[in-house]
């Protein structure tokens, strides 16, 4: 009769529960894990860190709404990967890690890497557990793999012994569970979609936010039929751009603070009111004002600002609730509101601010002329990864999205480092589209080196690295005797990196070389690494608000 190993029922039961895409760094006691993946068909990559392969496990949960596994040896391996746990728990990502663990008959003994691993994954997790029995793998499998994408979805932790992953048995024992059903979509209460329209309908300054829990509920022709429906203007959150495509005449992304301070009914679709969205108070937003909040958990409702009206659901279904009524009983904010006129004034009043930089040739170069050119370059349907402050933050404005999750970046985690694993995930998961990754120089450094496996897979990724030789900025030379906290190395030279494993690179320092640098590298069919070497002095242009944008 037949017999298989612990390590292919784990490798099984993943496909088999649409686990697709592997991501980790082998070792003790996964090396069998990896290998079974591959023959069960998940495709398997080889990473050079498990802070990057977590990052790329929650990436893929995100974009294909069925977790991606980060694949951890024992120890130190899964104790890197706790990264991912944490930036997918704050993102609400689903993403399953699966981490080795010493022979079980060992516990206690001072086992090679053993660690307190289930207690370290737990604060981070919807779900943690040390399966008991190899015949039950297929029981935990599913169990994991539901609880992180049905609900709020999340991260889930299995703890693999080596005593669960080498032993084999007959294969007839092994009960593989049915593959687990996308999750249920449920409608919101009636009375509170009524309540929502009304309020909508009596705001003197309504305002739409839409977040990433839009993007993530695949909600985006539902939202978009909103829109076009109520004609409501709308922003959305870093995240949540590219639900309604950006360069939509009711976008009023530029007009953000503006609209913020002064919106009298704030209607959140899949949005939370944290840190991003300033809490939803004073001076960022208007006193009293109130809020129709939809979100898929009851929990995260009132957080910061109590709810006028709350949608509990999944984003696409509830929204299609409200264009049903919508389709009964039509309405529209007028067009000829004094809000709209506000808005588009702050609008235009945004573009001409930043008018000047977009288009100053001089050198050394700024942000936005480096991001102007990369947004005058890239596809319609690129797929945009940014990390970094000042990077991320003005190639947020800059930048558009007219896809929905063709975004990621530093997220509600605020987490640096996650840039070129989600971009491998992005690009194992969408192998037709353009991959980009906007990087500042300091958050390339956290995973740098997987640009490697960008070669090593072929995956024709280009990194652009917008380097300032610092976090938020540098200096032009260093003295060794006196080196302030946030500089690095001045002009250092990033895209030898990717020299060494056979990508192109590239570096420059002026808008002349630029263009055709970024030209030759978006259309390269090799990975490719553009070092833009800028003003170490650039900034942002003035905030307002500054003092609350950390
Ligand atoms: C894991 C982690 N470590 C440290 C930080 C603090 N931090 C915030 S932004 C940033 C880097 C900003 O510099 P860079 O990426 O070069 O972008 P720039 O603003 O210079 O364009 C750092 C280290 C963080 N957010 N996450
Ligand atoms: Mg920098």
């Amino acid at each position: 009769m037949a017999e298989i190993r612990g390590a292919s029922v784990i490798a099984r039961s993943l496909k088999q529960q649409g686990v697709e895409y592997m991501f980790g760094v082998v070792g003790f006691p996964v090396v069998p894990i990896a290998i079974a993946a591959q023959r069960e068909g998940i495709r398997y990559l080889g990473f050079r860190n498990e802070q990057a392969a977590s990052y790329a496990a929650g990436a893929v949960g995100y974009l294909t709404g069925r977790p991606g596994a980060c694949l951890a040896v024992s120890g130190p391996g899964m104790v890197h990967a706790i990264a991912g746990l944490a930036n997918a728990w704050a993102n609400r990502w689903p993403m399953i890690l699966l981490g080795g663990a010493n022979d079980s008959y060992q516990n206690g003994q001072g086992a090679f890497q053993e660690a307190p691993q289930i207690e370290a994954a737990r604060p981070f997790v919807k779900y943690a557990a040390r399966p008991d029995r190899l015949e039950r793998l297929p029981f935990y499998v599913e169990q994991a793999v539901r609880t992180s994408i049905y609900g709020r979805p999340g991260a889930v932790y299995l703890d693999l012994p080596n005593d669960l992953i080498v032993p084999r048995v007959e294969e007839e024992s092994i009960e593989f569970k049915p593959p687990c059903p996308d999750p249920p979509r449920s409608l919101a209460d009636p009375e509170q979609v009524e309540r929502a329209l009304e309020l909508l309908r009596s705001a003197e300054r309504p305002l739409v936010v839409v977040g990433k829990g839009a993007a993530y509920a695949r909600a985006e022709s539902e939202v978009r039929e909103f829109i076009e429906r109520t004609r409501l203007p709308f922003l959305a959150s870093p995240m949540g751009k590219g639900v309604v495509p950006d360069d939509h005449p009711l976008s009023i992304a530029p007009a953000r603070s503006h609209a913020l301070q002064n919106a009298d009914v704030v209607f959140l679709i899949g949005a939370r009111l944290n840190w991003i969205m300033h809490f939803g108070l004073p001076p960022r937003f208007a006193e009293g004002v109130r809020v129709i909040q939809l979100d898929i958990a009851a929990e995260e409702i009132g957080t910061n600002v109590p709810a006028e009206v709350a949608l509990v659901g999944d984003a696409k279904r509830v929204t299609a609730q409200l264009n049903a009524r919508l389709a009964q009983e039509p309405w529209s904010y007028p067009a000829d509101a004094e809000w709209l006129a506000a808005l588009a004034r702050a609008v235009d009043e945004n573009r001409r601010a930043v008018e000047a930089m977009l288009n100053d040739d001089s050198e050394p170069m700024g942000y936005y002329r480096v991001l102007r050119e990369v947004r005058d370059q890239l596809p319609r349907d690129a797929i945009i990864c940014s990390e970094g402050a000042n990077t991320m933050d003005i190639g947020r404005t800059i930048l558009p999205n007219q896809e929905p999750r063709h975004r990621l970046d530093a997220g509600s985690f605020g987490t640096m480092g996650v840039g070129l694993g989600f971009a491998l995930a992005a690009a194992v998961v969408h192998p037709d589209k353009k991959v980009v990754a906007v990087e500042g120089d300091s958050a390339f450094g956290f995973s740098g080196l997987e640009v490697e496996v960008a070669c090593r897979y072929d995956l024709p990724i280009t990194f652009i690295v917008v380097n300032n030789n610092g976090i938020a900025g540098g200096v032009d030379a260093i003295d060794p005797e006196r080196v302030p906290p946030s500089v690095f190395t001045p002009g250092a030279r990033y895209e030898r990196i990717i020299e060494a494993f056979g990508g192109r690179g590239y570096c420059v320092s002026s808008p002349g070389e630029l263009g055709p640098a970024l030209k030759q590298a978006l259309h390269d069919p090799k990975p490719s690494l553009v070092n833009v070497l800028i003003d170490p002095a650039a900034q942002r242009r003035p905030q307002k608000f500054e003092w609350l944008t950390r």
